[in-house]
């Protein structure tokens, strides 16, 4: 480590002083003015990650769902996962630490964690379309270049391309190329196979209105477009021409509010489906003729799936192999139909993909996604491995085509980590084959109606949680006044839980009735602002 060049280098990038902050849900999010010290130093902590896992790693700057005045920065682990817990503990040091302490932070990293300081390193870097990003990823070069790493600089790229990228780069070429092409061209194969096997419905062409939060979705869908087959039609909105990022659209908006994002013109009955902005999200939906939204979020994404992917396993004699894994947000309407009707196990994690990602990889065939329309289905390799062979070499038609069907599903997805663009593909086609229409869809299981709100507080430390963020160990007496107030609703549920990407604390509800979980949202945003050490004006009713 050159001493004198990190000391130059670090002080072009100086920390504020006072600041801190913390690896959250997805890496560090905050303003974009206080973040450039942060990107120089995940530069620096990719290298040494690099180094300790002598694998290629990736650092995508984004603030995904958060305002276009945000940044952020997410690492990405050579399997194309989220960076490992063990080493967000070492993110937070480094990006807390003062100017003089940025060398013995980064010593005492190699110590704990064995890292060679003279192996070479890797990264691939990539960024989202906000005004801050271009920058804020030079800085992440510098970090990188002072420790002597190499780096490729992707540019604009959506962040599950760049997992998918890191993926391929460590597995030789195995998930696949490492170029762009090469992942609109497996994906591609792979939809168009399958759409190949759809009944005629009757509708020649397949017409998806997409939002693209005025991101980078846009961007990259409009890339792929000649790879698609010409019979589906992808119409784009929101493709940041004109407005700003996740302003008023895209996947968070959309599931918050329950309503259409502002700049789609939505028709009765029409497919649609909204990305966020750094299209890792998807959430569908329509408005039926008499103008009443239907939102289809996460939960029904994973439904369709494990209902699609249930019946060519149980063709292929796999049945058991399923599992979901979903977090405390999912509709109490979506865990009853898995379990009760589908029959499916499902497993309640932490919110945050690494958490699920984590536990599907338990199972051989593991359908993960959050309500809010993160996820993707991760096969073993021993699922892989038996679906390719019958594929190939089982005598039985039956039992031949739906291994192929499995095999297309395979590549279509990417299993690296949930991606808008592949999973919209996965919808697409599932809808194709089934001959399902969104409606259809819609109606497989009825929400229970929900609320999500946020509330402001001094510290949203101040709110702990256990048992899956199912329960509220800190402050004192909120547990007892939520479960007071739920237990003055039919069906109810409630939860609150400190955000890991945004300053708030929040609050989801669901009971028999939209005015009945709106009132408990409410009750319980007021138990926490009062109890929690609530800032500014108390939580209005909805
Ligand atoms: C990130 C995480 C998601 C999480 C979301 C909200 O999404 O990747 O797993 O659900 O933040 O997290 P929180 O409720 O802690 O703010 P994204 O799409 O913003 O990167």
């Amino acid at each position: 480590m050159d001493l004198e060049a990190l000391k130059n280098s670090s002080a072009l990038h100086p920390k504020p002083p006072g600041l801190a902050l913390q690896y959250g849900t997805a890496g560090f999010r905050a303003r974009a003015q206080q973040l450039d010290h942060i990107m120089f130093r995940m530069g620096l902590l990719a290298v040494l990650r690099s180094r300790a896992v002598a694998a290629t790693v990736g650092v995508m700057v984004t603030a995904s769902h958060n305002p276009e005045e945000d940044n952020g920065v997410k690492l990405v682990d050579p399997l194309g996962e989220m960076l490992h817990p063990s080493w967000e503990e070492y993110a937070t040091q480094l990006a807390n630490a003062e100017e003089e302490e940025l060398q013995s932070v980064i010593t005492e990293i190699c110590q704990k964690a064995a890292v060679n300081q003279h192996k070479d390193a890797s990264v691939f870097i990539g960024r989202d379309t906000r005004p801050s990003s271009e920058q804020l990823s030079q800085a992440v070069v510098d970090g990188i270049s002072v420790l002597g790493g190499q780096y490729h600089d992707y540019g604009l790229v959506t962040t599950p391309q760049l997992h998918y990228l890191v993926c391929c780069q460590n597995t030789q070429g195995q998930y696949g190329r490492a170029t762009l092409e090469g992942y609109y061209e497996k994906l591609s194969r792979a939809f168009t196979e399958l759409m190949k096997q759809a009944p005629s419905s009757g509708e020649h062409q397949r017409h998806l209105k997409v939002d693209c939060a005025n991101g980078i979705g846009a961007l990259k869908l409009s890339e792929m477009e000649p790879y698609f087959p010409k019979e589906v039609l992808i119409h784009l909105y929101n493709d940041g021409t004109k407005e700003k990022l996740n302003h008023l659209c895209g996947a968070d908006f959309v599931k918050v509010n329950q309503k259409a994002p502002r700049g789609l013109d939505l028709k009765p009955n029409e497919r649609c489906c909204s990305f966020d902005g750094d299209a890792d999200r998807i959430v569908y939906y329509y408005e039926d003729t008499s103008g009443h939204f239907h939102l289809i979020d996460g939960d029904k994404i994973a439904t369709l799936i494990s209902i699609f992917l249930k019946e060519l396993l149980a063709k292929v004699g796999q049945s058991s192999a399923l599992a979901v894994v979903q977090t405390a947000y999912a509709n109490g309407s979506s865990t009853h139909y898995l379990q009760e009707t589908l029959k499916v196990p499902v497993h309640c994690v932490k919110t945050g993909v690494k958490h699920l990602h984590h536990k599907a990889q338990e199972f051989d065939v593991g359908v993960y996604f959050e309500a809010n329309g993160h996820g993707t289905v991760l096969f073993s390799k021993a699922a892989e491995t038996k679906i390719r062979q019958l594929a190939k070499e089982e005598k039985d038609a039956e039992k031949r085509d739906a291994a192929k069907v499995l095999g297309n599903m395979i590549d279509l997805i990417n299993q690296t980590v949930g991606d808008a663009v592949s999973d919209m593909l996965v919808i697409e086609a599932i809808l194709a084959l089934k001959g399902l229409s969104v409606q259809q869809w819609d109606a497989i299981y009825t929400d229970l109606p929900n609320r999500l709100l946020k509330v402001q507080v001094a510290d949203r430390r101040a709110v702990g949680t256990a048992d899956a963020e199912r329960r509220a160990v800190s402050p004192a007496g909120l547990q007892e006044q939520i479960d007071a107030l739920v237990k003055r609703h039919r069906l109810a549920r409630a939860f609150v839980r400190p955000s890991g990407t945004e300053d708030v604390v929040r609050v989801y509800a669901e009971a028999d009735t939209q005015e009945a979980a709106d009132a408990l949202a409410h009750e319980v945003a007021l138990a926490v602002y009062h109890l929690a050490g609530g800032k500014g004006a108390p939580p209005q009713p909805i």
